[in-house]
């Protein structure tokens, strides 16, 4: 590597630091909640309502309630319905896009304990639109009863 290279590399990597940490979209999410769990039971779903300013992508979520967690949508195919990750959801700007049950939903999976209605539930969502810029929004989900909703058969077993 010449030392031209050097200086090249060196540039790029203080615009990559930067650009993380200038703010992109301003993102807002409205009525996040888990769906509670019962004995046994390893995976549930997160679902909320996200808005942004400007353009942007869900591209990943965490919590500390699961080893875990990934984006998925659900879907009829040939009707059955099917879940699947997806790597990221589009936020649009100025739109509501809805996590709901038969939707895309946060997929919290191997998790680490029970979840109790009137609990809350940490999660992280990490944003990153075409730029590249990054923006986490962490929600506290209040955890609703196993029959917030109809129940598909068995949605969370993969
Ligand atoms: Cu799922």
């Amino acid at each position: 590597m010449t030392p031209r290279n050097a200086t090249l590399r060196f540039t790029v990597a203080i615009a990559l630091a930067l650009g993380a940490t200038v703010a992109g979209a301003e993102v807002t999410v409205a009525d996040a909640w888990v769906r509670g769990t019962v004995a046994g039971q390893k995976a549930t779903g997160a679902f909320m309502q996200l808005k942004s300013s400007a353009d942007t992508a869900l591209v990943s979520a965490a919590s500390p309630v699961a080893a875990v967690v990934e984006i998925h949508e659900m879907k009829m195919d040939a009707g059955v319905m099917k879940m699947s990750a997806v790597k990221s959801l589009a936020v649009p700007a100025g739109k509501t896009t809805e996590l709901k049950p038969g939707g895309y939903h946060v997929m919290l999976m191997e998790l680490r304990q029970p979840l109790k209605e009137g609990e809350t539930v940490p999660v992280t969502l990490n944003f990153e639109d075409k730029a590249g810029r990054k923006q986490s929004v962490e929600v506290k989900a209040a955890v609703k009863a196993l029959t917030a909703a109809p129940p598909a058969k068995d949605p969370h077993k993969h």
